[in-house]
């Protein structure tokens, strides 16, 4: 049986004359787990972010994920396989927010992480009577199969040893997908360490890119997972929340065992804002610990913030950036806030009438698309670029990379930032040189 699992590309990545970093940077981890449930189909992984898309073709069945971003370029692509009379599966983020809408693009809708409903659609499918929804509630990662790597085109990737250890989280923030898509008892769930590492274990080269929620979450489980990684003699990078580094001494085993770059969702620097949106890992006295430890270690900072939670004014951008600056966060990502569909954030908004735009492509983080209490569309539109373009100038890059102790860090920043930031065309051009292996090798070296 031929069966073809899809990522959509989002609009804003659809040239395929030009592809960008930003998009070539993870290949799908989700769909290559999924096609671990085909081990004798004749399978295929096509992510139009980094290649062409043929839809001329008849598979048996097309595979399709959905974040709220592609949701319209997954819904064209369903359609018109559908109108061929192929057989169209829709799953991943957006279709279990909403599987209404999914459905009426697709034969069957598959919500929630699919590691178990995927088993048991592909048997029903197999044996002609497939239903029209499968929901994962409690979900047994025990038996997952691993990615099947050899589908994912790693040469055209930077980041090819990305993974997942677990998933979800054990924090309920209001703006987060989390407890729109994780509708069990539970919404932190481990794999088993045993098959973690074997997937480690197939990957060259020394980089290794966490894609966890927070992977700090099961202090036990990681631990015990870094010093199987000590041996392996890894780098790696993950995602961790402002209290575990301070509750105990994982960040220091972590560090002994690899890590060299924490991503940390600091979100505001208003504890307001932070409570008003749930996020309890978060609270701001600790911001400058937390950063000081981090610096000691040696590990760089990934820092992620959203502009328009409501005690924001128009001072937040610039508030936020000089702060970053004078952190010494290596790099940083900007949002506006997002109410994706599914969270308590959007169910509020939508019952106070704030919500301007039902348009899933402006649901990047990069649009307004609420009403504001202190700040106008193009004031939020205006300043999260200008917090880009401050945050990431020379001045901007010396000067944060001067606020820490040690030289060898300050180097390390200036490499790192100034590499990632000032030199996108290049970085372009390796992406459509199809060259990004090349690069893979600098990266182990500035993370060590
Ligand atoms: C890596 C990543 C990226 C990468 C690439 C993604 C890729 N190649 O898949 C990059 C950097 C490009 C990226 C970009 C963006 N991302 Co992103 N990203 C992630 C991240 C951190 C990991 C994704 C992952 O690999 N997860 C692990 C795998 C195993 O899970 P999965 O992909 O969800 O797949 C499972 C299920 O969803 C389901 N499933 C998925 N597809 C299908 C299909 C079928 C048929 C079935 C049955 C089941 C199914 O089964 C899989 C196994 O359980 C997630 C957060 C997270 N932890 O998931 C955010 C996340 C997905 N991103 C998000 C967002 C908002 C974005 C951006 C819009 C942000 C921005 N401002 O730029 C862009 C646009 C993305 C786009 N293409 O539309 C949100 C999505 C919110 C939403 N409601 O859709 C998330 C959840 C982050 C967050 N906390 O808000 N992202
Ligand atoms: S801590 Fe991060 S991943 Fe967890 S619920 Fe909050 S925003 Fe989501």
């Amino acid at each position: 049986m031929k069966v073809k699992f899809i990522l959509p590309v989002l609009k804003e990545a659809s040239d395929s004359s030009f592809r960008a970093l930003k998009y070539s940077m993870f290949p799908p981890i989700g769909l290559a787990v999924l096609a671990g449930f085909c081990p004798d189909d004749d399978v295929e992984i096509v992510d139009e972010h980094i290649e062409d898309l043929s839809i001329d073709d008849e598979p048996d069945l097309v595979c399709i994920q959905t974040y709220i971003t592609n949701a319209y370029r997954a819904y064209k692509i369903a359609d018109t396989y559908r109108s061929r009379g192929v057989y169209v599966a829709i799953g991943g983020i957006h279709a279990t927010t909403l599987p209404d809408e999914a459905k009426a693009h697709a034969d069957t809708v598959l919500t929630g992480p699919a590691e178990n409903i995927f088993k048991e659609f592909m048997e029903d499918f197999r044996n002609k009577h497939p239903q029209p929804f499968y929901h994962a509630f409690d979900v047994d990662f025990s038996n997952a199969p691993l990615p099947r790597r050899e589908l994912i085109k790693k040469e055209k990737y930077l980041m090819p040893n990305s993974l997942v250890f677990s998933r979800g989280c054990v924090n309920k923030c209001s703006f987060c997908y989390i407890s729109s898509f994780y509708r069990g008892k539970k919404s932190f769930y481990t794999y088993k360490l045993d098959k973690v590492l074997e997937d480690i274990d197939r990957f060259d080269g020394k980089h290794v890119y966490f894609l966890d929620d927070n992977i700090f979450a099961d202090k036990n489980f990681s631990a015990d997972l870094f010093r199987e990684i000590r041996g392996m003699k890894k780098l790696f990078q993950g995602a961790i929340t402002v209290d575990s580094i301070l509750k105990d001494e994982l960040i220091e085993l972590a560090r002994d065992c690899g890590m060299r770059s924490a991503f940390i969702g600091f979100e505001s620097l208003s504890e307001n804002n932070l409570k008003s949106v749930d996020k309890r890992s978060n609270l701001t006295e600790n911001y400058a610990h937390a950063i000081k430890r981090l610096d000691t270690l040696g590990i760089m900072i990934n820092g992620s913030f959203i502009f328009g939670l409501d005690d924001d004014d128009k001072a937040v951008f610039k508030n936020t950036t000089d702060w970053a600056i004078d952190s010494g966060i290596t790099t940083a990502t900007f949002h506006i806030l997002t109410p994706y569909p599914g969270t308590k954030l959007y169910d509020n908004m939508k019952r106070a009438g704030r919500i301007v735009s039902g348009d899933w492509n402006l649901y990047d983080t990069r649009n307004l698309i609420f009403n504001h209490p202190n700040i106008t569309r193009d004031e939020m539109e205006e300043g999260y670029a200008n917090a880009y373009k401050n945050f990431y100038t020379w001045k901007g890059i010396i000067s944060a990379a001067k606020q820490h102790e040690k030289t060898k860090m300050k180097l390390k920043h200036f490499t790192y930032s100034g590499a990632w930031k000032k030199f996108n065309p290049v970085w372009d051009f390796l992406v459509n040189q199809n060259m990004l292996g090349n690069m893979r090798k600098m990266i182990d070296i500035t993370m060590k």
